[in-house]
């Protein structure tokens, strides 16, 4: 029992300082991410307004659910929770984006302030410029524990100009 417990508190304590490393201490500014970079305001090519919601048989969703974008442009993605919940955007690639859905699950009230996320209070809005650098098919999501399993997730796809 007493093992047990120092096991989850090592667990606990080794986890988030190894995850505050890889993700949230300022690793998106120095490390090009396969998604792009945040974008300049000047260089804004178009909006894509972007809902967040609940639904009544509680299913939960992005509208749209699926972003086309061509390499290189910059978007202002421009969201509003409709919603009655908190909700958030996160998009990576697929294998980054499931991995900090992980570790998300281990720690709910985490707070993300990172320059490819964005979280909303019911009937807020807000917004986020990104230059989608290079092709390829990356993902977004909501991360708040069970809301990507109500459907909060989506697709980006960046073709090539
Ligand atoms: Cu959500």
């Amino acid at each position: 029992m007493k093992l047990a417990v120092t096991l989850a508190i090592i667990l606990t304590i080794g986890l988030a300082p190894a995850y505050a490393a890889g993700a949230h201490s300022g690793g998106h500014e120095t490390e090009k991410m396969a998604i792009g970079e945040p974008g300049q305001k000047g260089k804004v090519k178009r909006t894509v307004s972007i809902t967040m919601a609940e639904k009544e048989d509680g299913a939960m969703l992005f509208e749209p659910a699926t972003i086309k974008v061509k390499a290189g442009e910059t978007i202002r993605l421009r969201f509003t929770n409709k919603g009655e919940a908190d909700h958030e955007y996160v998009m990576d690639e697929e294998p980054t984006v499931l991995e900090h859905k992980a570790v998300m699950a281990r720690f709910p009230d985490m707070e993300h302030d990172d320059a490819n996320s964005i979280r909303l209070a019911p009937g807020e809005s807000g917004e986020i410029v990104w230059t989608f650098s290079n092709a390829g098919d990356f993902v977004f999501a909501c991360l708040i524990p069970g809301h990507y399993e109500s459907g909060m997730k989506g697709n980006i796809e960046v073709v090539q100009d």
